[in-house]
């Protein structure tokens, strides 16, 4: 008897587009090549030719994909598919209804339909379909007449439905997608229950290299390989109670005694008001600060050293300069080096919320984001009136409602978000911690908050196997110093707790690396 037809394998889908291919090169050399690096199905998409021509292409490129036991598929025309004879079609909204190009292409024919949106994903997924092509991920100048960029959260959403509906389809994401952004992509797009994206589709980050063949397997192992900044999900939703206060108050000793030994590099993409108190709280705590905005030496920033990490803080001017944001994010993406975030009166105006929206949606991967109540509320795309930078905690809401606010941001981010105030709360999705640490005057000196983004990066250049515990490390020490520093002899005001707090902060770093006693204090 016959064999079955082998599994559909998205893993890598080409898109064709000639008129990207780089001077004298030939599809059929290219598309070779590409599936000789690692592409596993292919779709030949030729906007311009007209029927013979296309027809002719799609039977030389079939001669190719055969070769290697490729299937090929023909962008919306049926008859082309048919005349070919290859293994199926794509088709969008506007072409020929699925129904019809069933019966025509019979019952063994690759079909799969374009999703944009999710009423098409609802409907798409009530099909009988093989495949769906989710995008614009992002926009592209590939097809300028896409729909509007889904994002990752867009991706997720259409794939949380879709799972819902028809639990067996596979889908690939589409738009925009190279190997910098790839990992990134996946990673935030991964559904929270239900299936995973089953594959890349790309025109232009393969069709446009003059090594497809490179580019292919560099694209494909990017596809199979877990991102360098991911640590395995906890294994179970915890609620932390005190039982767990001994494991927390050793990792705080541990994280502090590891930044003590490893010296880490805090790379600051800080404002011009904190950067003096930023570096300080860094020495003090035991790492190595750099400032620095130059875009040409972010890439040998994030890999002097095996333990570093970024600080991108969206105060003052740095706030437009989206080129380097962009390079610091992705240079520290691939070398798996923690960003944390911090968004300074994200809400204020509307270029920190757009600055916001873009970073979370196109830059990269952001590790943690830590801000006040009013920044994190605009994370969470939720309209707040700021006036200006200082901390709000209103908490208009109840403690209950920020515990939702941070858990839901980290579950969509699929990361870690410390919203800070008087009550601190840090979540990765599935841990939520509320601390009550801390002091009054830290709302008094300018930089506290920001310098807190220093120690977090501290904590993470030297702690990635569980990046919550590291946080609340930094964060505890942090707050527990700022206590201290606020109960020491002398201390009358916002000057006196300044200096005090960096005397409090270096004598917990030192004790920690004795490994002399420290938390007479309670944890609250
Ligand atoms: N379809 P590139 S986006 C062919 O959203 C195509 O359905 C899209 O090209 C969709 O990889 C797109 O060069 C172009 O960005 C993708
Ligand atoms: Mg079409």
């Amino acid at each position: 008897s016959p064999s079955p037809p082998p599994k559909l394998d998205l893993s890598l889908y080409l898109v064709t587009s000639s008129s990207l291919l780089p001077p004298g090169a030939t599809l059929e050399s290219h598309v070779e090549a590409a599936i000789k690096g690692g592409v596993t199905i292919v779709q030949l998409r030729e906007k311009t030719l007209d029927t013979a021509p296309f027809i002719a292409l799609g039977k030389r490129i079939h001669a190719v994909t055969q070769k290697y036991g490729v299937p090929l598929l023909i962008n919306d025309r049926i008859d082309v598919a048919q005349a070919v004879g290859c293994e199926g079609a794509h088709i969008g909204w506007d072409d020929m209804d699925y129904d019809t190009a069933r019966s025509l292409l019979g019952p063994t024919a690759i079909i799969g339909l374009s999703v944009s949106n999710l009423t098409q994903a609802s409907l798409a997924a009530s099909t009988s379909c093989n495949y769906l092509g989710i995008g614009p991920v992002f926009s592209t100048p590939t097809k300028p007449d896409a729909s509007a960029a889904m994002y990752p959260s867009g991706v997720r959403q259409a794939l949380e439905l879709v799972s819902s509906k028809r639990p067996d389809l596979p889908s690939v994401i589409i738009g925009g997608i190279d190997s910098t952004n790839l990992q990134s992509v996946i990673y935030k797009s991964r559904p929270v229950s239900g299936k995973s994206i089953a594959g890349v589709a790309v025109v232009s980050a393969i069709i446009s290299s003059t090594e497809p063949e490179i580019e292919a397997s560099n694209l494909l192992s990017l596809f199979k390989s877990p991102p360098p900044w991911a640590s395995p999900p906890p294994s179970q939703t915890t609620v932390f109670t005190d039982f767990y206060l001994p494991l927390i108050l050793s990792k705080v000793v541990t994280t502090i005694r590891a930044i003590q030994e490893h010296k880490p590099l805090v790379h600051h993409i800080t404002n011009s008001v904190v950067k003096n108190f930023s570096a300080n709280v860094t020495l003090a705590i035991g790492a190595s600060p750099i400032m620095s905005e130059n875009s040409e030496e972010v890439g040998d920033l994030a890999n002097i050293s095996p333990h570093s990490a970024c600080l991108l803080n969206m105060g003052t001017s740095g706030t437009s300069d989206r080129e380097l944001f962009k390079r610091a994010i992705r240079e520290n993406n691939k070398s798996g080096k923690a960003i944390v975030f911090d968004p300074v009166g994200a809400g204020a105006t509307s270029m920190r919320r757009e600055t916001v929206k873009w970073i979370l949606d196109e830059a990269g991967y952001i590790d943690v984001i830590k801000g006040n109540e009013g920044e994190i509320r605009t994370v969470a795309g939720q309209g707040v009136n700021m006036k200006g930078v200082d901390s709000a905690d209103s908490g208009a809401g109840g403690l209950e409602e920020l515990v939702g606010v941070v858990r839901n941001v980290a579950m969509q981010e699929r990361n870690i978000i410390i919203m800070t105030g008087a009550t601190d709360v840090l979540s990765d999705g599935n841990r939520t911690v509320i601390i009550r640490n801390g002091h009054p005057l830290q709302s008094l000196v300018t930089g506290m908050g920001c310098a807190l983004g220093s120690v977090l990066s501290a904590a993470l250049a030297v702690g990635k196997d569980d990046k919550l515990l590291s946080c609340l490390a930094a964060l505890l020490a942090y707050n527990i110093a700022a206590e201290r520093a606020a109960k020491k002899e002398g201390v009358k005001g916002p000057g006196g707790f300044m200096t005090a707090f960096l005397d409090e902060l270096y004598e917990i770093a030192e004790t920690s690396a004795s490994g002399n006693g420290m938390w007479t204090e309670a944890v609250k």
